[in-house]
């Protein structure tokens, strides 16, 4: 029943059929309850409840492709090597090594804390959104800082859908988002003792607002591995990989520009806004060209916000 008291009022329940033995189980409680006949809809109610919690996170997949993001002519990243492949630090720092590792982490379920200066704070399950916003996939192109690039199809809406839920008010600037952190489950803390865990990012309001902006929970028509920052992360494909940050727990609205994990280690190598720009270095190397995963031999050149300048150039100063 607590269940049902914190399910936020947006929350449709449908598509799901019961399974005989989950229905059958909830009609012989509520029978023992003596909630039997009278209280018809409320026993309605408690089974679409149950039934939605119990419903595997896989059952939506894969989702129908937004044609705007179906780009001919490029080929996809190999599922194979984007999924052995990783940089998620709570895991290991070498990206071979991550998906090995990931073995005790608890991915479901799972509740996202949507908080700070807005009107409507909640707690919303994962599976919730799954279940009530407008899921599809998107290919896009992504870019790490250290130069290598992939082309997947990622599977989630918009984050500005979440964020017109909680309404944020007029005196939040930035969006900060927090990477779970749980020791016992995510073998790399202990080896970066001195990293500023857990894993925190940022973006400006109207960046997080961009129709760009991805929430994702899935990666290949499948519910995210993993490694690939199950069971919800964000993807911002015109910004450097860091941003798109993995497994998150919490979503806060702030005033002033957050404090972000790397930023907080090497400022000058990894700023807050970290737009990929082929113009602007590394301080330690050139991203004028990248590298595509699984064809190391490939070098092409890099593009003024990863190629969606169309979409994202409005929201900065002429570079
Ligand atoms: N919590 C968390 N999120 C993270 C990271 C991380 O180490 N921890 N690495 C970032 C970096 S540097 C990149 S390039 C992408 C990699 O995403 P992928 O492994 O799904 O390709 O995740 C980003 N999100
Ligand atoms: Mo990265």
């Amino acid at each position: 029943m607590a269940n049902i008291i914190r399910r936020p009022g947006w929350y449709i329940s449908e598509k799901f059929v019961t399974p005989e033995n989950v229905f059958r189980n909830r009609r012989q409680f509520l029978k023992e309850l003596g909630f039997a006949g009278g209280a018809a809809l409320l026993a309605q109610a408690l089974e679409a409840a149950e039934v939605n919690s119990n419903s595997p996170m896989g059952k939506k997949y894969p989702l129908p492709r937004n044609k705007d993001f179906d780009p001919a002519n490029v080929k996809l990243t190999d599922e194979t090597e984007a999924g052995t492949w990783n940089n998620f630090y709570e895991f290991s720092t070498a990206k071979r090594e991550v998906h090995r590792r990931t073995g005790k982490f608890v991915t479901e379920p799972w509740t996202v804390d949507v908080g700070g200066l807005c009107e409507k704070p909640m707690k919303v399950d994962v599976k919730e959104l799954i279940d009530t916003m407008p899921m599809e996939e998107r290919v896009y192109r992504f870019r790490c800082v250290e130069a290598w690039s992939m082309t997947v199809p990622w599977t989630g809406f918009p984050l500005s859908k979440l964020i017109e839920k909680a309404q944020p008010k007029s005196e939040a600037k930035f969006v900060r988002f927090v990477t779970a952190m749980r020791r016992d489950e995510m073998p790399g803390i202990a080896l970066l003792p001195n990293y500023p865990w857990p894993y925190t990012e940022g973006l400006r309001l109207d960046e997080a607002m961009n129709p760009l902006t991805m929430a994702v929970t899935g990666i290949y028509g499948k519910p995210l591995p993993k490694q690939h920052g199950a069971p919800i992360r964000i993807v911002v494909p015109w910004k450097y990989g860091y941003k798109s940050i993995k497994s998150i727990e919490k979503i806060e609205f702030v005033a002033k520009q957050p404090a972000t994990l790397w930023e907080s280690l090497a400022p000058d190598e990894y700023p807050f806004e970290s737009n990929v720009n082929p113009n602007v270095p590394h301080p330690r190397w050139s991203q004028a060209t990248e590298w595509i995963l699984g064809n190391q031999s490939l070098r092409v050149r890099t593009k003024l916000y990863n190629g969606y300048a169309d979409y994202v150039s409005g929201l900065y100063k002429k570079v």
